[in-house]
């Protein structure tokens, strides 16, 4: 980065600093990864450069023959990889993604039914303080207090009384199986669309290692960015009757230009996530976090739901005296990154919490497995325990030797 340096040394040190933090970090947040060098490169392309609203062919900009491209493939992958009808891929964000579909086949007014933030839900599924939960009347449904589970039989309940017209399933920390099949007979029953918000686990449905919600949805959506490792964006998959609307709702709807640097390298992230090495990673993944949780178990934590199906688990950390806020703090200064987060029936504030959100994604992706998973539940019991800043900077120094052996970006060093 030779140029960035001369121009502007600030931003150049936040990148190799973040860099820095990143190599020598344990990576944890269940929604971070980190891309490939090829999607880096086409993510930091001239492709920034081009205006392109509209669609492949359909372009209110001359020269737009090459983005044409990218933007084809990108559809194109995407829609082998999902067996999907129809997918737009100019969404800029999650958030976006979801907007586009709410606006695609509801009216401002109607009402939707979504899970509840503490139980796992995503701002955009119905906040208050979100577009979602101002424009839309919103029933929230929960997990059950004893398992803490989806509870199909409650959210059929809900779904014959408030009789919405569309109903999200999916989730940003939800650590099992969801029933898409059991979700779109709850749908069926009361007339109302489903939509699947799959951010979280659509590398795991692109390897087969989560049930695809694909062919039960009238619109799914995803971010590119978390368990799929592409760059940081969003895409929408819709069945075919739907395509029209929700291509005009992302653009002129509530876009503009989209990201051709961003598409095309959705493009080769959609590319990569067809290897076998892909399908490969997304199962260690799910293999990592069910031994990471078992290890942090044994310890005497407990953990919400009682496990982990896919890349994510919650950790109850208020029975170790702690909030998730002072937990996450905590291993931020022993160079272990997670977030606090709210659990079901959590008596805590957002802003305090009674949990942490643990995922595996990051540390699959850099190469670690079973043996580094049982190393990690050590140094997190350390710290939890710990008092002293003695134990943390030790356990620090435990983690640079373990992220040292697993270099990131090994490739662009070379
Ligand atoms: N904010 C993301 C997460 O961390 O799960 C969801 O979009």
């Amino acid at each position: 980065m030779k140029h960035l340096k001369k121009i502007d040394p600030q931003i150049y040190n936040v990148i190799h600093n973040e860099a820095k933090r990143q190599e020598e970090n344990l990576e944890l947040i269940a929604s971070e990864n980190f891309t490939s060098p090829a999607v880096l490169e086409a993510m930091g392309s001239i492709l920034t450069n081009k205006y392109a609203e509209g669609y492949p062919h359909h372009r209110w900009y001359g020269g737009c023959e090459n983005v044409d491209v990218a933007e084809s493939l990108a559809i194109e992958r995407a829609t082998e990889l999902f067996k999907a009808e129809h997918v737009n891929v100019q969404a800029h964000s999650g958030s976006q993604a979801n907007m586009a579909v709410y606006f695609s086949c509801l009216n401002v007014g109607d009402t939707i039914m979504a899970l509840d933030l503490a139980c796992g839900g995503h701002l955009t599924h119905g906040h208050p303080h979100n577009f979602s939960g101002k424009f839309f009347k919103v029933v929230s449904y929960g997990v059950h207090r004893e398992t803490e589970k989806l509870d199909y039989d409650q959210i059929l309940t809900l779904a014959k009384e408030y009789r919405p017209r569309l109903i999200l399933a999916g989730a940003s920390a939800y650590p099992r199986i969801i029933d898409f099949k059991k979700f779109r007979g709850i749908c069926d029953s009361v007339g109302a669309y489903l939509f699947v918000d799959m951010a979280h686990i659509a590398g795991l449905v692109a390897a087969g290692a989560h049930p695809s919600p694909v062919p039960y949805a009238e619109f799914v959506s995803s971010t590119t960015h978390k368990t799929l490792r592409g760059p940081r964006g969003g895409f929408v998959i819709c069945k075919k009757e739907f395509s029209r609307k929700l291509d005009l709702e992302i653009f002129p709807g509530i876009q503009g230009g989209p990201l051709m640097h961003v598409v095309a390298a959705k493009a080769v992230a959609f590319k990569e996530a067809m290897s076998a090495k892909f399908k490969k990673d997304q199962r260690q993944t799910i293999q990592n976090a069910r031994v990471l949780c078992e290890a942090l178990k044994e310890k005497g934590y407990r953990v919400i739901s009682g496990g982990t199906d896919n890349h994510l688990f919650l950790l109850d950390v208020s029975e170790k005296g702690l909030t998730g806020k002072e937990a996450q703090e905590k291993l931020d200064k022993a160079g272990i990154t997670v977030n606090k987060n709210l659990i079901p029936f959590d008596d805590k504030s957002p802003v305090l919490t009674s949990g942490i959100r643990i995922g595996t994604p990051a540390v699959t992706t850099r190469g670690m497995k079973e043996k580094q998973m049982k190393l990690i539940a050590e140094y997190i019991d350390t710290v939890l325990k710990a008092a002293e800043e003695k134990a943390f900077l030790e356990t620090k120094k435990k983690v640079r030797a373990l992220t040292k052996e697993f270099p990131l970006y090994a490739q662009l060093k070379k």
